[in-house]
């Protein structure tokens, strides 16, 4: 299992696989639209998290959801920094989920110690050289273009191949400009520029990510290649809550492959499975 460079301490010493929390605050979010809307939901919902086995909270202001538009940067500060500032003062680690490099600037201020950016530094041309300056890992998503038109950036010769082949090239992007690899965590985007279809190979070659010797973060819960898996006779999509038990059986696919992180909505479940293949892992007494 690789583990990336910068993490604070609590989160360094772990021999396994790390379960962060999602906590979109946004009223349109595709798995809790609406509900976290209100800062003091969001920051009791952040505390639960934690309390639940949440290694890290990762705090996002704008929605990814296919097809929707983008929000104002004042917006997004808006947002997540009182969120931020909150969970951060409660001894929470903080994750930022932000394209831009002024949310991740004021985000870094008011305590955050990771930045996942799901465009991995390709959205904001002072993204990378941010993140250069600063001694925190950072997440690089596979990412071919904004939420309105990446259901039309699914053209793949084969799949998994062709985004790690993608991954390494924007890590040499970000090396380039500055950012230590060490700090690097790779994630190959499920749901980001892929039909549902293709979410299948990417997970069943998991392996081919390993090639890039980086920490992988996987982001798979509750999101719709699960719902349509899991669709009733007539065709309905099975609903948000109930993927969880099939989020956490991935939860559990990637911890045995050494996955540094699991981006999940429900913790309670996924750390549970990360903490049985823990167990699971550990010498004969
Ligand atoms: N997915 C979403 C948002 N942020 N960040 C990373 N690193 N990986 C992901 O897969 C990812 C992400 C969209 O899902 P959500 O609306 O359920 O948060």
């Amino acid at each position: 299992m690789f583990h990336p460079q910068g993490l604070p301490q609590s989160l360094a010493v772990l021999d396994r696989t790390l379960v962060m929390g999602v906590l979109n605050v946004t009223p349109d979010s595709f798995s809790d639209g609406g509900l976290f809307e209100d800062t003091q939901t969001a920051i009791a919902h952040g505390r639960f998290m934690a309390a639940n086995g949440a290694d890290i909270v990762d705090v996002g202001g704008e929605s990814t959801r296919p097809g929707s538009a983008r929000i104002s940067q004042d917006e997004e500060l808006a947002r997540v920094i009182p969120v931020i500032e909150s969970l951060v003062n409660d001894g929470i680690v903080v994750s930022i989920d932000t394209m831009r490099s002024e949310v991740a600037r004021a985000s870094v201020s008011a305590g955050a110690a990771i930045i996942n950016d799901i465009s991995g530094g390709k959205a904001d041309s002072q993204m990378l050289p941010f993140v250069a300056q600063l001694d925190m890992p950072f997440i690089l998503m596979h990412w071919r273009g904004h939420s309105d038109v990446m259901t039309q950036l699914t053209d793949y010769n084969d799949v998994a191949a062709d985004v790690v082949r993608e991954l390494a090239d924007q890590v040499g992007v970000a090396v380039n400009a500055g950012v230590d690899r060490n700090r690097i965590v790779v994630d190959p985007g499920i749901g980001f520029a892929k039909t549902t279809q293709q979410n299948w190979p990417l997970l069943q070659e998991l392996d081919v990510i390993d090639e890039l010797e980086l920490p992988v973060l996987w982001g798979a819960s509750r999101k719709k290649f699960l719902g349509e898996l899991l669709a009733d006779s007539n065709g309905e999509l099975r609903d948000m809550t109930g993927r969880e038990a099939a989020t956490t059986a991935l939860t559990t696919y990637f911890a045995l492959a050494g996955a540094w992180a699991v981006r999940v909505h429900d913790v309670r479940s996924s750390r549970d499975a990360v903490d049985v293949v823990e167990r699971l892992s550990r010498e004969h007494d």
